[in-house]
C-alpha cells in the first residue's frame, strides 16, 4: 500500500536516532538506510510534503544561478601606467591574487623567465617570441583587460621550471580558462625558424599541441591529470583542424580534492626534436575558479568523520538548509534527509576501512542539484498523492 509504504519517510524522533548513535559507537556495520520509526500521524507526512515543495522551489532557484567560487581573473594585478606586462624581472619569484601563488622564475643574467607572467597585450598579428606576453584571443577571457601568460621552459628544453600555481588550504580547484599565445598560434598556423606549420605541407599531418593539467598533493605527488588541446590537426577532416583561437574553459574537478596543493602545467607537442618541444611552451590563462573543499560526511567541520557527525545529522534531519550542501546536507539538495545519512555512512566506513581521509567533494554544481530536483519533484508527487490517500 502507499500510504503504508511513505510512513517511512519522515524522520526519526531524536530518542531513535540517539539510540541509533549509540548502536554506532560498536558497530563498523551499518545498515544501508536510517532505521526509521514507523509511527508517524498524517500531519508529519503532510509536513514532508511541504517540505519536499520547498526544497525544490529552492533547487529550481540554485539551478539558475552558478556555485559559488573564488575566481582568480588577474585584474587586481598591478601594471603601472604604459607597463604592458609583469615577468617577475624585480626577482620576487612570482604574485599572489586572491590567496593564489603564481610561481616565476627570472634570470636577470639573460633577462630570461619561466612560469608565469602576467599581460594586458592585445597584439594578436606579430609572430615571433618579441610578442610572447600576447594572447591570440587579443586580450584576457571575457574581454577583460588582464591574464596570465606561462612559460613552460623545460618543456621547450630550457632549464627552469613548469608553470605552476600554490593553492590556498581549504580550495579545491573548479576550472581555469585558458587560451594560444599569438607567439605559439602563429608559429603553428605558417611555422618559423624552429617549428613546423602544423599540417605540414600538405595540411595533413596529424599535429597537435596539448596542455596537461597536474594536480600534485603538498608532498608533490600526483593526484590526478586533466589535458586540453591548445591545436589539433588529427582529425580526417580538415574542417576539424584547428589552432585556439578564442578563450575555452577546462573543467578542472577531476582534480578537486583536499589533498590537491598545485596544480602543475606541462606543455606537449607533436612537433618534438632532440632538445625538446619545438613548438613555442606558452600558453594563456583567465578566471581559475577555485571552490572549498569539504569532506563528504565532515558535518560538523572536524575534517574529520565520526558519530558525532552522525549526531549533526540526526539533530537536523528535515530541516531545509542554506544555501544547499551547508550543515549535515551532504547530498546538497538543501534539505537534511536520509540520502545525507548514506553519503555520511559511505564516508565513515571508508575512513573506518583506511584511517584515511580521501573523500572530497567540491560545493554542489548547478546540473547536479538540477538532477537532484527532478528526484525531488518526484517524490513531491509521491507524497501528495499519499496525502490525498491519507485524508480520503
Ligand atoms: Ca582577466
Ligand atoms: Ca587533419
Ligand atoms: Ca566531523
Ligand atoms: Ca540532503
Amino acid at each position: 500500500m502507499k500510504g503504508e509504504q511513505l510512513r517511512s519517510v519522515p524522520p526519526p524522533s531524536r530518542f531513535f536516532c540517539n539510540a541509533f548513535g549509540k548502536y554506532l559507537s560498536s558497530s563498523t556495520n551499518l545498515p544501508d538506510s536510517h532505521p526509521i520509526s514507523p509511527s508517524q500521524s498524517c500531519k508529519s507526512n503532510v509536513q514532508t510534503a511541504w517540505i519536499a515543495w520547498l526544497t525544490v522551489a529552492t533547487t529550481l532557484t540554485v539551478c539558475l544561478v552558478p556555485a559559488a567560487g573564488t575566481t582568480v581573473d588577474f585584474e587586481d594585478l598591478p601594471l603601472k601606467p604604459g607597463q604592458p606586462f609583469y615577468n617577475g624581472e624585480d626577482g620576487s619569484g612570482g604574485f599572489v591574487s586572491q590567496q593564489v601563488e603564481f610561481v616565476n622564475t627570472f634570470n636577470p643574467a639573460y633577462g630570461s623567465w619561466s612560469g608565469w607572467s602576467y599581460s594586458r597585450e592585445t597584439d594578436n598579428n606579430s609572430p615571433g617570441f618579441t610578442n610572447q606576453y600576447s594572447a591570440y584571443p587579443g586580450g584576457g577571457a571575457s574581454g577583460s583587460e588582464k591574464y596570465g601568460v606561462a612559460f613552460s621552459s623545460l618543456n621547450g628544453g630550457g632549464v627552469g621550471s613548469y608553470p605552476e600555481i600554490f593553492l590556498p588550504p581549504g580550495k579545491t580547484p573548479h576550472s581555469i580558462k585558458v587560451a594560444n599565445t599569438t607567439y605559439a598560434a602563429l608559429s603553428m598556423l605558417d611555422g618559423d625558424a624552429f617549428s613546423k606549420k602544423f599540417g605540414g605541407p600538405t595540411g595533413d599531418a596529424p599535429d597537435w599541441f596539448r596542455l596537461s593539467v597536474t594536480g600534485l598533493d603538498a608532498a608533490r605527488e600526483p593526484v590526478g591529470q586533466v589535458e586540453h588541446y591548445l591545436a589539433d590537426y588529427r582529425s580526417i577532416n580538415p574542417a576539424e583542424d584547428y589552432v585556439l583561437d578564442v578563450w575555452q574553459k577546462v573543467d578542472l574537478r577531476p582534480l578537486a580534492s583536499r589533498e590537491v596543493a598545485i596544480l602543475q602545467m606541462q606543455l606537449h607537442s607533436s612537433d618534438t626534436g632532440p632538445f625538446g618541444m619545438n613548438t613555442p611552451a606558452y600558453f594563456a590563462a583567465d578566471d581559475l575558479v577555485l571552490t572549498d573543499a569539504v569532506v563528504l560526511g565532515d558535518y560538523n567541520r572536524t575534517n574529520g568523520v565520526d558519530a558525532a557527525d552522525y549526531t549533526v545529522w540526526c539533530d537536523q534531519l528535515g530541516n531545509l538548509v542554506s544555501p544547499p550542501g551547508n550543515g549535515p546536507d551532504g547530498n546538497g539538495n538543501g534539505l537534511v534527509d536520509s540520502d545525507d545519512y548514506i553519503v555520511w555512512k559511505t564516508s565513515f566506513e571508508q575512513i573506518t576501512r583506511s584511517r584515511k581521509t580521501t573523500v572530497v567533494a567540491n560545493v554542489p554544481e548547478p546540473t547536479r542539484l538540477c538532477l537532484l530536483a527532478i528526484g525531488t519533484l518526484a517524490t513531491f508527487f509521491y507524497l501528495t498523492s499519499w496525502t490525498r490517500t491519507c485524508t480520503s
